[in-house]
């Protein structure tokens, strides 16, 4: 490899409080901190506890033990995942709470005071006009929900989150499509669902196509709009393992984020904990939402450099010339000009793909939240076909997924796109033809209670309210709802804000951990996890499995149709019927004998061989984006030398886990709170702006006052903040393919 082209990052100038390097020491005194204090006993039992690690899904733990990954690796357990389980083992909130706080006062709580108020261990509603939410008996819950869900079936919906089990997916689809509705929308849709459907078209498959065996013969990695340093710790264990053999890794980032540039690994405690071990080989920082540019630059470099694969693209890929050409004619200017990294970077980072034995592609939300995710997607694995890095170990496209069992709930059907597969199978099993209109997807669901359209709706698990755009839309929406039930761990701003017309239930559910019966989950990896059953601390409370939920409400709305519900309640069963209906899944049948966790057959493509009906990858052109930005006067704002309009990503900080927040700053980015703007310094000089100084910062929809000032490494143009505040004040745009919101490119204007 020639000499370093990119001594650092363009846009590297911090602030004085971000530190040098990512992970680091501050994760072991995190881990000190909580398994040393009083909750350290319960934190290490559920550590060491059979399941599957809480939080993200990369996953680990399950069978082997809680810190052993797929390959038998020990030690293979993040901070976050002490994180989660930390707000997992809280106390339950205290009793008469709810008599002495109103609706309107738990309006006003933030998202970390809500989930500290503890665990959910009671049934609670809240009746139309009351101003309290109150104990409910179970009966009463029955009662409530066989009459919501007897509505037609149109009018009738799901909302879930990637938390739950598989077991329990699989119910909620069976059930809502026996009372046959598709109104099975999922938190996939506002994440990865352009990956789905790019990947569904081009080979045939959902999900990622790289084992983690596979991973650790890659010689280059491409990580675009993915922070793992901050959202799947353990990958960054990966990337320090290929810099150590030799390898590159490019990361694609409009922010420098720290960890991406040098991360400190708990896991090789002296040369990485505390010097740090370097990630990026070559940093590329494009505009926000310009990515397409920026790998069909990749793309006519490796053209022009001769590195194009064109035996692998004759003989296993359709549509290859029209790719190829549309990089070939595309001139540098308009690349450089869309998406503002220069020519000898993009030509760096195809030398360092074209000259490589194996490169995999990895990417998360800056790519996905998108209006362009799907050709995002299209134009990453266009890069990796063309070079030929694909359907070989050590090569491929990983998209790195989100919630812990986000992709399992995907894989049982709890989609708007079902497979065909599936639906055959489930139509063998129902004895019926399942010819159901086409679902809400979330955002639809959104515009469909809006519109009045729906009359019931159970959300299993998530905060439909609080992940959405436009929060006020959202809670409009959902008030227009009849019947809410919440399935729900813990309390957020989505319980308190997003209330029924009518009902809102609350029903507090064991955890992952406290089940009494065995669940699995997949990963993002494809690896499909154990899940032991368990106990929860909470003493005295009135807690219910997801499942047990689940099959009572659909025994009583449908009887033995098509199947004995009740007998469902033991998860046994119910592996049984995902064995029998879910592509790949078979070996799920005998894990309760053998408690063999595995690979999901099919998924991990190692041979030029792809799911499409001609067994070839489908290339697609991918149109480049349009970037303009609307004119201060568009948001009813005067255009003054102290006015702004700036591309807003918005996102996670390194202490939340979605709506979720545990930690009000973020340390590794220099934030100190949550109402903060991270901008560039010449952004902010161009308005005269100081750092700290305090601008509003107003969307479409609506605005908010009072965010201070923090600079950091994010391109000029661009801003970074965080959500689910932030999701006050912008409208919808959504990814038409897929309904996916581009929470990543959220036009802005800043004044003071
Ligand atoms: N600890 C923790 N772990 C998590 C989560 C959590 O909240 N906390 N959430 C889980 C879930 S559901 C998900 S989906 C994942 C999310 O994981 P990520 O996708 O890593 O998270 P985000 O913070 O949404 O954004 C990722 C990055 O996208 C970059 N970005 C923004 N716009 C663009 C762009 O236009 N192009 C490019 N190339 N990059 C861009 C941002 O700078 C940011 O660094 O993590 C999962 N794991
Ligand atoms: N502006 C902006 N908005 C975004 C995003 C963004 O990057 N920017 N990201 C989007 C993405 S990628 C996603 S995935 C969504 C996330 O959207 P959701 O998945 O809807 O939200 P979460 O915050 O993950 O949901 C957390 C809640 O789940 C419940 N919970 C936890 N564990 C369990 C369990 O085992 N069972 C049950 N029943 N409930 C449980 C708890 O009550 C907890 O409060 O947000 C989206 N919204
Ligand atoms: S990387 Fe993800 S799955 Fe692994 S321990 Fe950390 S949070 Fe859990
Ligand atoms: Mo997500």
């Amino acid at each position: 490899m020639s000499p370093d082209p990119q001594p650092q990052p363009p846009f590297h100038e911090t602030n004085e409080d971000t530190p040098d390097i990512g992970g680091g020491l501050p994760v072991i005194s995190y881990w000190a901190k909580h398994t040393l204090s009083p909750e350290g006993p319960k934190l290490w039992k559920t550590l060491f506890h059979h399941s599957a690690c809480l939080s993200c899904s990369w996953g680990t733990g399950g069978q082997k033990g809680g810190f052993t990954n797929e390959d038998g690796e020990k030690l293979q357990r993040c901070m976050k995942s002490v994180e989660a389980i930390s707000a997992e083992i809280q106390p339950p909130v205290p009793p008469q709470f709810f008599e002495t706080h109103t609706i309107a006062q738990l309006q006003q709580l933030s998202s970390l005071e809500a989930d500290r108020l503890g665990r959910w261990s009671y049934p609670v509603i809240r009746r139309a006009g009351s101003n309290h939410y109150e104990r409910i008996s179970w009966e009463e819950i029955y009662a409530i929900a066989t009459a919501a869900f007897h509505q037609p079936p149109e009018r009738i919906a799901s909302y879930s989150s990637g938390r739950g089990s598989n077991e329990a997916a699989f119910l909620l689809q069976l059930m809502m499509r026996t009372l046959g509705s598709n109104n099975l929308a999922d938190c996939s849709d506002l994440c990865h669902a352009p990956s789905t459907t790019a990947l569904k078209e081009m080979f045939g498959t959902n999900t990622s196509i790289v084992s983690l065996e596979s991973l650790k013969q890659a010689d280059c990695v491409v990580l675009a709009g993915a922070n793992s340093a901050y959202n799947h710790p353990r990958l960054m264990n990966e990337l320090i393992k290929l810099r150590d053999r030799g390898g590159t890794v490019i990361v694609v980032n409009p922010v420098m984020e720290i960890g991406l540039v040098k991360f400190g690994s708990p896991a090789f405690p002296v040369k990485s904990l505390i010097p740090g071990s370097e990630i990026a080989s070559l940093y590329l920082q494009p505009i926000p939402g310009s990515d397409v540019a920026l790998f069909m630059g990749i793309q006519k470099a490796l053209v022009e450099q001769g590195w194009v694969q064109y035996d692998f693209l004759q003989a296993h890929t359709e549509g290859w010339e029209a790719v190829v050409e549309q990089a070939r004619s595309l001139d540098w200017e308009t690349i450089t000009g869309t998406c503002g990294v220069s020519r000898p970077e993009i030509e760096t980072a195809a030398r360092m793909i074209g000259t490589s034995k194996g490169v995999v592609f990895g990417w998360a939300m800056g790519i996905t939240q998108q209006t362009n995710g799907v050709d995002n997607v299209f134009s990453i694995a266009n890069t990796a076909l063309i070079s030929g890095q694909i359907a070989k170990m050590g090569a491929g496209v990983m998209p790195v997924r989100g919630h812990s069992n986000v992709q399992g709930f995907g894989s049982m059907g709890v989609t708007v796109k079902l497979k065909a597969e599936i639906r055959q199978a489930l139509e063998q099993l129902l004895g019926r033809s399942l010819n159901l209109p086409q679902g809400y997807h979330t955002r639809d669901l959104i515009e469909a209670a809006d519109a009045g359209k729906v009359d019931s709706l159970i959300c299993v698990g998530g905060n439909l309210y609080g992940a959405n755009p436009d929060s006020t839309q959202a809670k409009r929406a959902l008030g227009k709802i009849d019947t809410i039930i919440y399935l729900a761990t813990k309390p957020n701003i989505g319980h308190f804000n997003g209330l029924a017309k009518t009902n809102t239930i609350v029903i507090p559910v064991l955890n992952r951990f406290e089940n009494p019966h065995k669940t699995t989950v997949e990963s993002g990896n494809n690896f499909v996890r154990l899940n032991d059953a368990g106990n929860t601390h909470l003493k005295d409370a009135d807690l219910i499995s997801e499942v047990e939920f689940l099959t009572e409400l659909a025994h009583r709305l449908l009887g033995d149709d098509p199947v004995e519900w009740r007998q469902l309640q033991d998860t046994r069963y119910v592996r049984q019927l995902i064995a029998r209906t879910i592509p790949g899944y078979a070996k799920i049948g005998e894990i309760d004998d053998t408690r063999e966790e595995f690979t999901i057959s099919g998924r991990i493509v190692t041979e030029p061989h792809f799911k499409t009906s001609s067994g070839k990858a489908k290339m697609f052109t991918t149109p480049l984006p349009t970037l303009t930005l609307p004119k201060a006067e568009a948001f009813g704002v005067e255009a003054t030398a102290n006015s702004l309009v700036l591309a807003l990503m918005t996102g996670r900080s390194y202490s939340q886990h979605n709506t979720v927040v545990y930690k009000i700053g973020d340390q590794y980015r220099g934030i100190p709170h949550r109402n903060c703007v991270l901008m560039n310094r010449l952004d902010a000089e161009k308005m005269g702006l100081s750092e700290h100084d305090r601008v509003t910062v107003q969307g479409d929809a609506d605005k908010l006052e009072n965010v201070e000032v923090i600079y950091g490494a994010v391109r000029e143009g661009a801003a970074l903040m965080f959500y689910p505040e932030v999701n006050v004040i912008f409208k919808a745009q959504t990814e038409v393919r897929s309904g996916t919101p581009a929470y990543k490119r959220v036009p802005v204007v800043i004044y003071r």
